[in-house]
C-alpha cells in the first residue's frame, strides 16, 4: 500500500473562531498551517535566494505552470531533475495549473470544452492549454502539490455563465485526475468555483469532493469583488469541504484577508502582493502600509518598521532604503521584499499561536487596531 503524496494533520481548532491549526505533510517535508506561500512565478521568488527564504521561515512556495511551460520549457526543468533541483529549493512547492494565468495574461483566448486557445503573451504564438496538458506539464515540473486546470471567470459574471463555467471546471477536474501520472509523489488539488452564488459554490464543492482529491482550493475570489463578498463566500464554502484535507484560498495575501480567511477555516494562501508592492517601494508594517518614497522619510534614520526584527529593519534606515528605491538600486528591492515577506510570515506565525491559545478573534481585533483596518 503506497502513501498518498499529501496528508493533512489537524492539530486543533480555535475555540473562539473555528480556525484550524494543522500540518501538511508532503514528499519534501511538512509545513504548518495556516501558511502563506511566497510566489516564485519564474522558479524564483523575485530578489530572494532559497537560503534567504529559509532564513525567514518560508515553509512552501508557489510557482507557475504557464510561465515555466513557455520558458524555459517543462522538458528542460524535467531534464534538470525537476523544479526542486532546478531552483535549489528542497522544501515543498505548489504549482498553479495555468488556467488563471491564461485568463489574466493573455487576450484573444477562446474557451472550448477541450481546453483554452490563446496567444503567448511573450511572442504572440498560438497556444492551447487543456486539463491533460496542464497536468502533464505539472508532472514534469514535479511540485509536491499540483492544481486542477480550472476557469476563473471575471467578476461580476452572470449566473447563467457561472453555471456553465462551474460544470466545465468540474469536468476538467475529472480529466485532470485521470491524466495525473504521479499521484504518489504529487497531490492534485481541486478548485471550487461559482463566484458569489451560494448554490453554485455548493454544486462545485460537492462534485469535486466526490473526486476524493487530497486537498481543495477556493478559486475565483479576490478578482475585484468587495471584501465582504469574499468573506461571505468563504463562510458558506469552507464548511462544504472535508475537515481532514487542506483548504487553499488562491491569490489572497493582504494582512486583513489572511486573518479573515484563517478565521473562516482556510489553511493556505498565496499572493504576489507582498513581493510586488515591495518592488514599488510599499512596505507592510505593524502600523499599516508605508510608501517609502515619500518625502517625509528623507531624514528618517529609524528602521522600516520599529516592531520588526528582520535583517532589513535591524541594519538599514527608512532614509537609506528610500534613497535606494528612488535610485532604482537592486539592493533596495531586496530589502523591501525581504521585509514584506518576513512581516507576512511572522503574521502567520502569530495567527497560528493565537489559534493554539483559542484567541484568534482577539488577535484580529488587536492587529486591525494597530494596522488601521476596519473590522468587517
Ligand atoms: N484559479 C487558479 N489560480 C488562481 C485563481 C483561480 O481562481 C485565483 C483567484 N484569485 C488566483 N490564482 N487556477
Ligand atoms: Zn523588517
Amino acid at each position: 500500500m503506497t502513501q498518498p503524496a499529501i496528508r493533512y494533520e489537524l492539530i486543533k481548532t480555535c475555540k473562539q473562531s473555528g480556525a484550524r491549526l494543522g500540518i501538511v505533510h508532503t514528499p519534501h517535508g511538512s509545513f504548518e498551517t495556516p501558511a502563506f506561500m511566497p510566489v516564485g512565478t519564474q522558479a524564483t521568488v523575485k530578489t530572494m535566494s532559497p537560503e534567504e527564504l529559509k532564513e525567514i521561515g518560508a515553509g512552501i512556495i508557489l510557482s507557475n505552470t504557464y510561465h515555466l511551460w513557455l520558458r524555459p520549457g517543462n522538458d528542460i526543468v524535467k531534464e534538470a531533475g525537476g523544479l526542486h533541483k532546478f531552483m535549489n529549493w528542497d522544501r515543498p512547492i505548489l504549482t498553479d495549473s495555468g488556467g488563471f494565468q491564461v485568463f489574466s495574461l493573455s487576450d484573444l483566448r477562446k474557451i472550448k470544452e477541450e481546453g483554452v486557445y490563446f496567444r503567448n503573451h511573450l511572442n504572440g504564438d498560438k497556444l492551447f492549454l487543456s486539463p491533460e496538458k496542464s497536468i502533464q506539464i505539472q508532472n514534469d515540473l514535479g511540485a509536491d502539490i499540483i492544481m486542477a486546470f480550472d476557469e476563473c471567470p471575471p467578476y461580476p459574471a452572470t449566473y447563467e455563465y457561472m453555471l456553465e463555467s462551474v460544470d466545465r471546471t468540474t469536468r476538467w477536474a475529472k480529466r485532470c485526475k485521470e491524466a495525473h501520472q504521479r499521484p504518489e509523489e504529487q497531490g492534485l488539488f481541486g478548485i471550487v468555483q461559482g463566484g458569489e452564488f451560494e448554490d453554485l459554490r455548493k454544486r462545485s464543492a460537492e462534485a469535486l469532493v466526490d473526486l476524493d482529491l487530497p486537498g481543495y482550493a477556493v478559486g475565483g475570489l479576490s478578482v475585484g469583488e468587495p471584501k465582504e463578498v469574499m468573506y461571505r463566500v468563504l463562510e458558506f464554502t469552507t464548511p462544504l469541504l472535508p475537515v481532514n484535507k487542506p483548504r487553499y484560498l488562491m491569490g489572497v495575501g493582504s494582512p486583513d484577508a489572511l486573518i479573515e480567511g484563517a478565521i473562516r477555516g482556510i489553511d493556505m494562501f498565496d499572493c504576489v502582493l507582498p513581493t510586488r508592492i515591495a518592488r514599488n517601494g510599499t512596505l507592510m508594517t505593524s502600523q499599516g502600509r508605508l510608501v517609502i518614497k515619500n518625502a517625509q522619510y528623507a531624514r528618517d534614520f529609524g528602521p522600516l518598521d520599529p516592531n520588526c526584527d528582520c535583517y532589513a529593519c535591524k541594519n538599514y534606515s527608512r532614509a537609506y532604503v528610500r534613497h535606494l528605491i528612488r535610485s532604482g538600486e537592486i539592493f533596495g528591492l531586496r530589502l523591501t521584499t525581504y521585509h514584506n515577506l518576513y512581516f507576512l510570515l511572522r503574521l502567520m506565525e502569530k495567527v497560528r499561536q493565537a489559534i493554539r491559545e483559542d484567541r484568534l478573534l482577539d488577535f484580529r481585533n488587536e492587529f486591525f487596531e494597530q494596522y488601521g483596518f476596519n473590522k468587517p
